[in-house]
């Protein structure tokens, strides 16, 4: 495919045209947005040539890596069988039945919960959206309609509609549009290098921040909760990864007050934590799983929740019809898609080999990387990894948010062909579950000169202490 691309006609375009997510409009035109062209494996080439290694997978998305004709090819020949038709009026289609009954199959039982029905959307934030729906409807049909309250974190991302923000825990976004819309409330964040106290272990500063929970929970009255939100580790937040206290006190609290728990896995699932889904990690039992993006690896927009046995029963047996769906629910491209995009990962043991192999390799490579006079903490956790960028290695004091540590850090991965996303003063990978030792060392070793690079920077403005 020819790819030469004009690059200022391009730009030109963009910039009078297109309203870029997240984004500082006014900002962006006067640089010119990056085009990006191709991509093949783990590189994406920009429209100047320029090739950079994705260690973010795009955004959290291309687990199988780029470049695989065969969710091209299943893709064609979905769009010429039948590239949409509804299921809303009592209609299906052969591949969003066979994709619910394949994600029914790899969602392991934890407990007493099982998840053997799927609710499809096209993104995380829609699925957030009908999370909120199914989880009043539930309590409503359990003659329980005060349960309206949903807990959250701060710094927690669940995306980007009203209920998605809302349900997120970014003040930033709950500055601009009034939000969160009623009845949903945040608590503090599992962050332990952040909000550890001085001698507290992280085992008890897990069992505490989970304490937040009931506490919240006490304080607005049980009979008024309705469920809690999280995400396994929180991505977008920066990688911040739970002690293992955390997950086991929350369960004990969820199951004490009897309240329905969401496990948003738009990031975690599908072999990023070494598991189909994040919860069996972490040893939890949901009652409804958020997944998206990596469930066809980006190919194609493609959301969804899987819905576990407490809430399907009371859908399905006393719910009558459920007034909530989507145009693209069940969209037949985008589950033949998701099918071959598993197909992929099943082929290719992909959660098996971050479990085994690529996973404890990175966390070998992000303890080298912990050693750098900049970096506070590096961490992984499956095949994701974050770091903090400090001033000071031992007494690890943080960058003030003027200086833009991450930014710098940022800047100089784009110029050195490496994409590492920045989160305050956190740097963050989450690369293809594709990647071989060789490339791991690729990027390592990009990742350590682009620190080196930010600490010289750093100390020519004087900002170490
Ligand atoms: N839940 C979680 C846990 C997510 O990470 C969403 C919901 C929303 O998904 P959609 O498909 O509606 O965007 C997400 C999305 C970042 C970044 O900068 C992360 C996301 C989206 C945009 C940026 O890390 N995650």
């Amino acid at each position: 495919m020819n790819t030469v691309v004009d690059t200022r006609l391009i730009q030109s375009m963009d910039s009078a045209h297109f309203l870029h997510p997240f984004t500082d409009f006014k900002d962006l035109n006067a640089r010119g947005a990056r085009v990006m062209t191709r991509a093949e494996d783990i590189y994406v080439w920009d429209s100047e040539g320029k090739r950079v290694l994705d260690a973010m997978s795009g955004l959290w998305c291309v687990n199988v890596g780029y470049g695989r004709k065969e969710l091209a090819d299943a893709a064609h020949q979905q769009m010429m069988t039948l590239p949409y038709y509804n299921s809303f009026f009592q209609t299906t289609n052969v591949p969003a039945a066979q994709l619910a009954a394949k994600l029914a199959s790899l969602a392991p039982t934890v407990g007493d919960r099982s998840f053997k029905h799927v609710f499809y959307s096209s993104s995380g934030s829609e699925s957030n959206d009908s999370n909120v729906r199914m989880v009043r409807r539930y309590w409503d049909l359990l003659g329980q309609p005060q349960r309206k309250v949903i807990i959250s974190r701060l710094n927690a991302y669940h995306g980007s509609t009203m209920a998605g923000a809302s349900l997120g825990g970014m003040s930033g976004m709950h500055a601009q549009g009034d939000l969160p819309i009623p009845n949903i409330t945040h608590i503090g964040q599992p962050y332990f290098f952040e909000n550890g106290l001085p001698g507290e272990s992280a085992a008890d500063f897990g069992v505490r921040a989970a304490g937040w929970l009931e506490e919240k929970i006490l304080e607005l009255g049980a009979d008024k909760v309705a469920a809690f939100i999280a995400e396994p580790l929180q991505g977008a937040g920066g990688v911040i990864i739970p002690p293992d206290t955390y997950w086991p006190e929350i369960q004990r609290i969820v199951d004490q007050y009897g309240i329905l728990l969401i496990s948003d896995e738009v990031i975690c699932a599908f072999g990023r934590l070494g598991h189909w889904f994040a919860y069996e990690k972490f040893g939890y039992k949901p009652d409804l799983v958020t997944f998206a993006k990596a469930v066809t690896s980006g190919y194609i927009p493609l959301g969804g929740v899987m819905v576990g046995n407490r809430v399907a029963k009371v859908l399905i047996e006393q719910g009558g019809e459920f007034n909530h769906g989507y145009t693209y629910s069940g969209h037949p491209v985008a589950c033949a898609v998701a099918l071959a995009n598993i197909e992929i990962m099943e082929r290719e043991q992909l959660p098996q080999r971050v479990h085994d192999d690529i996973g404890p390799y990175l966390a070998k490579k992000f303890a080298e990387i912990g050693e750098h006079p900049l970096v506070g903490l590096a961490e992984t956790c499956g095949f994701v990894g974050g770091m903090v960028l400090v001033k000071n290695k031992s007494t690890k004091a943080r960058f003030g948010d003027d200086q833009g540590i991450g930014m710098v850090c940022r800047g100089h991965c784009f110029s050195n062909g490496l994409i590492m996303r920045a989160v305050g003063d956190r740097m963050i990978i989450a690369p293809p579950l594709t990647m071989t030792h060789a490339q791991i060392d690729e990027m390592t070793g990009l990742i350590l000169k682009c620190l080196d690079l930010t600490y010289a920077d750093a100390q020519k403005n004087g900002w170490l202490a």
